[in-house]
């Protein structure tokens, strides 16, 4: 029973705009709506990769064989060749270079390795290898951003370890900087719909407003709210409920702006920041954001099903209000007054003050 609907709702929302599509608010054609969590965790069984960098073809063949047995190895013969392999071999986890070599020097690789664009380049481990136990060059090496430094002859178990420590550390350093990544999206994402949450609805609304009183731009805050959704989840179940909520987000998202902030800030409740737009702006996405939900063809039990969204907006250079809390009660009021008058409209302007 549910289950038809739950197929329904969110494979069968196929959207139409009404009236005039000429600008950013046009609606793409509809896509699946995936509920499966993405699994982007590196799940390879291929050995690290590590580049080597040395003149020297005695000096190539004696670490080549070693490091081979525990790495993916990739080699360059000067300085030139090895930056070449950087840019295209994003898969290389660690750099071992020897100093003196036609073209670009050792140093001078370490020095555009750390100074580059690419933060994975950036941020690669880099041993650096010495004819001589030079101290001047070792530390420049070091000075440069090197992670190590050794010099010939050299002894392949010493080397093994050591690029064994150095590429540990470096992965452990992207797991930790992958998972601080993971919490901070977590942090401000709805974990149903994969909108933005609450939370990053006000920091973006407060960011937004501070940005339209500095140049003096208007910004308009939109809160939009599904009609009698509770009917929804009482008659088809609430994971039927669940996948209109997803087919809801995917539309807003897609109606919307690069620009603008698209949130889900309660069970059934949305809202949209839109920075740099009046009122009249905000009038039109919202009248086409309410028909577009009013025609879309959801579907339960085969049946068709009408969903309908109330929706206020304030503005901030029409409206009175200059801080964000003010702004958003007065959205907040207007959609009040959206349903109080008969639900499936917009409400954008009067109610401008706070009950007493
Ligand atoms: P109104 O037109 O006045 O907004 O009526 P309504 O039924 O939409 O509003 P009401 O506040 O009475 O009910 C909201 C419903 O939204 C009740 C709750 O079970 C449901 N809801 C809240 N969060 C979720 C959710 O994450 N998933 C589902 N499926 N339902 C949810
Ligand atoms: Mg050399
Ligand atoms: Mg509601
Ligand atoms: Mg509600």
């Amino acid at each position: 029973m549910a289950k038809a609907a739950r197929g329904n709702a969110a494979g069968r929302c196929t959207v139409k705009t009404s009236g005039d599509s000429s600008n950013a608010y046009e609606v793409a054609p509809d896509t699946p709506i995936s509920l499966e969590a993405q699994d982007d965790s590196k799940t390879t069984d291929t050995p690290p990769c590590i580049l080597l960098v040395e003149d020297s073809p005695t000096t190539l063949r004696l670490l080549s064989k070693p490091l081979s047995e525990r790495y993916s190895l990739l080699t360059a013969r000067n300085g030139t060749v090895a930056w070449e392999l950087l840019q295209t071999h994003p898969e290389i986890e660690l750099v071992i270079t020897d100093i003196i070599m036609p073209g670009l020097s050792g140093h001078e690789v370490l020095i555009k390795i750390r100074s580059s664009d690419s933060l994975q380049i950036r941020s690669l481990p880099v041993i650096v290898i010495a004819g001589v136990a030079d101290s001047d060059d070792r530390d420049l090496a070091f000075r440069n951003g090197a992670n190590d430094f050794i010099t010939k002859p050299i002894d392949a178990a010493e080397l093994q370890a050591r690029v064994r420590v150095h590429h540990k550390l470096a992965r452990t350093i992207h797991e930790l900087e992958a998972s601080r990544r993971a919490l901070a999206e977590q942090a401000t994402t709805d974990p149903l719909t994969r909108l933005k949450n609450r939370r990053a609805f006000y920091q973006e609304s407060k960011h937004g407003l501070a940005l339209s009183l500095r140049n003096n731009t208007p910004m308009s805050l939109m809160l939009l709210d599904l009609d009698h959704f509770k009917e929804i989840n009482d008659t088809y179940g609430h994971q039927a409920g669940d996948k209109v909520l997803i087919a809801i987000a995917g539309l807003l998202k897609r109606m919307s702006r690069a620009v603008d902030t698209v949130a889900r800030v309660g069970g059934e409740e949305f809202a949209i920041v839109l920075p740099g737009t009046g009122r009249d702006g905000a009038i039109v996405l919202a009248e086409r954001i309410r028909t577009t939900i009013e025609k879309a063809p959801f579907q339960a039990h085969g049946e068709p099903l009408t969903l309908t969204m109330s929706i206020g907006v304030a503005t901030y250079d029409t409206d009175p209000p200059d801080t964000i809390d003010e702004l958003l009660k007065l959205a907040d009021r207007r959609l009040y007054t959206a349903k109080k008058e008969g639900r499936n409209r917009v409400c954008a302007t009067g109610d401008t003050a706070s009950p007493a």
